[in-house]
C-alpha cells in the first residue's frame, strides 16, 4: 500500500454479557498492530472497536444479576471493557456501543431502506435458536449432550440446549445474495482470508442461502422495528451495523466516503456473519461491501478453544501485571501464526519473555548503549571504512523492512515479526563476532571500534521503528535513550516505509541511560 491510502480496521463488537478475556484482547491486539503500522506509514488510519450489548443473552445475564439491561451494559463497559484497551494499549480511533443513539437511529435507517427496497417480508420462525451464540441453529449444528445434558440435542460450541422458537419474524431476502456473493467471492479473491477460511464460506455459499429472520417480538431488550414496534432487531443484524454508523452511515456521508470499506478481523468463529451475512446486508443496501474479512484463529487452552463459559478463560491482565502489555502483544503476535489456531501455556510465554525479549532484543539495546556511553562517552560516532560485515548488517535491516511491510500488508502479522527479528539475530551475531570489547583495548583499533558501535546503534533505531507497533513503550524507551526525538522527530512519527534507509541517527548524537526494557520476572509469577 503506498503512503496516504486508508486504511480502516475493526475489531468484533464484542458482548458484555461477561468480562473480557485474552481470545477478545487477543483480536484487539492484532487489529491495532495493524493498526499502528499503518498510521506509521503514513496512511489514513482508522481504527474502530466496541461493545455489543443488545440481545437475549445480555437481557438473561442482566436479569440474573438483578439489574436492568442498561445498567449492566453500562457498569460492564467501564468497569471492564474500556479498562481492557488501556491494559494492552490499543490505540483505537473510536468505541461505539450498540446503544448509541448514533447507532440505534441508523440502524432503524438502514433498516427502513432494506424494507421500503422489498428485501423483508413477514413469516413464520419455527427452528432452533441457541442464545449463547445468539445464532439460529440447524439440526446439522447441534450434537448429542453429555452429562446433565445426555439425551438432548445440544449448541456444539456451548454444549447447552439449544431454544425451540416459533415466532412470527420478519424476514431478510438473503437467498437472492447467493449467486451475487459467489460472483463477488470469484471477483475478489482476498475479500474473505485467509484461505482456508475464504473455501469454508464459498462452500457454504454455494450450498444456497435461506433468507434469515431478523426480528424477534419475544422480548424488548434490542433496537425497535421503525415500523413495527413489537419486534426488535435480530442481534447480529443490529451488531453488524456498527461498523457503518460508527463510521458515519445515515448522517455523515463525507466520514463514511472517506473511511468506509473497512477491513473486518475477527475470529473464525464469527465468520460467516461478516462474509455472507453482512456483505450480503450491504448489498441489498446498495453499499459497497468490505474490503476484506480475515478470520483469525482460535487461542487454545489444554487443546480446546479457550473461553469463559467452559471456565478456560483467562484475564488479560493476569499476565500483564507480571509481563507487562508490550510482553503480552509480542508473544500473542509472534508465536501463534496469525490465521491459524495456537496453544496458549504459561511456560511458553515464560521462555519466549526470557530468551526472545530480555536476553535477545532488551540485551542488544542495553549493551549497545553502554558500550557507546563506555568507550564514546554517549556520543555515537562516525563509522570508518565498511567492512563486508558491517554491509551485510545494514542490507538485513533493509530487507526485513521491505519484507515486513509485504507480511503486514498481506496481514501475516508473525511473519512481520520474524523478519524484524532477522535484525536482532543479526546484530547479536555481529556484536559477539566483532567483539568491540576487545577492540576497546587498543587505541589502534579505535575507528574499527567506531564502525562497529555506530552500525549497532543504527541496527537499534531501525528496530526501535519497526517494533513500535508490536511494543509501543519498550520501543518509546529506546527512542528516549537513543536520544534522536530531537533530530528525528517523535518515534510514532517516523515513517515506517522508511525504516531501512541507513544513517539516519546524526553522528554526535549524545545517549542516554536505558532502563531495563523487560526486567527479569521471579518465578513465583507462574
Ligand atoms: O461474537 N481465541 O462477540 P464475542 C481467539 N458480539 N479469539 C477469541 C477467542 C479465542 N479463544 N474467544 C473469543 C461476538 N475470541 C459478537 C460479535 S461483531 C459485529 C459481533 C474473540 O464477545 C474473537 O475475535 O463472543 C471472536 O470472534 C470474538 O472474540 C467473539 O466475541
Amino acid at each position: 500500500m503506498s503512503a496516504g491510502k486508508s486504511f480502516y480496521v475493526t475489531t468484533p463488537i464484542f458482548y458484555v454479557n461477561d468480562v473480557p478475556h485474552i481470545g477478545h484482547a487477543y483480536t484487539e491486539v492484532a487489529a491495532d498492530v495493524l493498526a499502528r503500522w499503518h498510521r506509521q506509514a503514513g496512511d489514513r488510519t482508522w481504527m474502530l472497536t466496541g461493545t455489543d450489548e443488545h440481545g437475549e443473552k445480555i437481557l438473561r445475564t442482566a436479569t440474573a444479576n438483578g439489574a436492568t439491561p442498561q445498567e449492566w451494559v453500562d457498569r460492564l463497559v467501564e468497569s471492564a471493557w474500556k479498562p481492557l484497551l488501556d491494559t494492552i494499549d490499543i490505540s483505537n480511533n473510536d468505541f461505539i456501543r450498540t446503544t448509541d443513539a448514533r447507532h440505534e437511529d441508523n440502524v432503524k435507517k438502514f433498516l427502513q431502506h432494506l424494507y421500503d427496497a422489498g428485501f423483508i417480508y413477514t413469516g413464520e420462525y419455527e427452528g432452533s435458536y441457541c442464545v449463547g451464540c445468539e445464532e439460529y441453529k440447524q439440526d446439522s449444528d447441534l450434537v448429542e449432550g453429555t452429562g446433565e445434558f445426555a439425551g438432548e440435542k445440544v449448541c456444539a460450541i456451548h454444549s447447552k440446549p439449544v431454544e425451540n422458537l416459533h415466532e412470527k419474524n420478519y424476514f431478510f431476502r438473503m437467498s437472492d445474495f447467493t449467486q451475487p456473493l459467489l460472483d463477488m467471492y470469484e471477483a475478489n479473491p482476498n475479500f474473505v482470508q485467509p484461505e482456508s477460511a475464504r473455501n469454508e464460506v464459498i462452500q457454504f455459499v454455494k450450498q444456497g442461502l435461506n433468507d434469515l429472520s431478523i426480528s424477534r417480538s419475544s422480548f424488548d431488550w434490542g433496537i425497535k422495528l421503525p415500523w413495527d414496534d413489537s419486534h426488535v432487531v435480530y442481534v447480529w443484524f443490529d451488531a453488524l451495523l456498527n461498523y457503518i454508523t460508527a463510521a458515519g452511515y445515515g448522517y455523515d456521508e463525507e466520514k463514511l466516503a472517506s473511511l468506509w470499506p473497512a477491513t473486518h478481523i475477527v475470529g473464525k468463529d464469527i465468520l460467516r456473519f461478516h462474509a455472507v451475512i453482512w456483505p450480503a446486508m450491504l448489498m441489498a443496501a446498495g453499499v459497497e461491501v468490505p474490503h476484506q474479512v480475515y478470520g483469525h484463529g482460535w487461542l487454545l487452552v489444554g487443546g480446546e478453544k479457550m473461553s469463559k463459559s467452559k471456565l478456560t478463560g483467562i484475564a488479560p491482565n493476569d499476565i500483564t501485571d507480571t509481563f507487562g502489555s508490550d510482553a503480552f502483544r509480542y508473544y500473542f503476535m509472534s508465536a501463534i501464526s496469525f490465521g491459524q489456531d495456537g496453544s496458549f501455556s504459561w511456560e511458553d510465554l515464560s521462555a519466549r519473555y526470557q530468551a526472545e525479549l530480555a536476553n535477545g532484543f532488551g540485551n542488544l539495546a542495553s549493551r549497545t548503549l553502554a558500550m557507546v556511553t563506555r568507550y564514546f562517552d554517549g556520543v555515537v560516532p562516525a563509522a570508518g571504512e565498511l567492512t563486508p560485515s558491517d554491509k551485510a548488517i545494514a542490507d538485513v535491516v533493509a530487507a526485513a523492512a521491505v519484507e515486513a511491510d509485504a507480511a503486514i500488508e498481506r496481514l501475516a502479522i508473525h511473519d512481520a515479526v520474524t523478519s524484524i527479528w532477522t535484525i536482532v539475530d543479526a546484530l547479536n551475531g555481529y556484536i559477539t563476532e566483532q567483539e568491540p570489547w576487545a577492540l576497546a583495548k587498543d587505541p589502534a583499533n579505535a575507528g574499527r571500534l567506531a564502525t562497529v558501535l555506530n552500525t549497532a546503534t543504527e541496527g537499534l533505531r531501525a528496530l526501535a521503528v519497526l517494533l513500535s507497533p508490536f511494543m509501543p513503550q519498550a520501543t518509546q524507551k529506546l527512542w528516549s535513550a537513543l536520544n534522536v526525538e530531537p533530530s528525528l522527530g517523535a518515534l510514532t512519527a517516523q515513517p515506517i516505509r522508511e525504516a531501512g534507509k541507513w544513517n539516519q541517527v546524526p553522528i554526535g548524537t549524545t545517549v542516554g541511560a536505558l532502563e531495563a526494557l523487560f526486567p527479569r520476572i521471579e518465578s513465583s509469577a507462574e
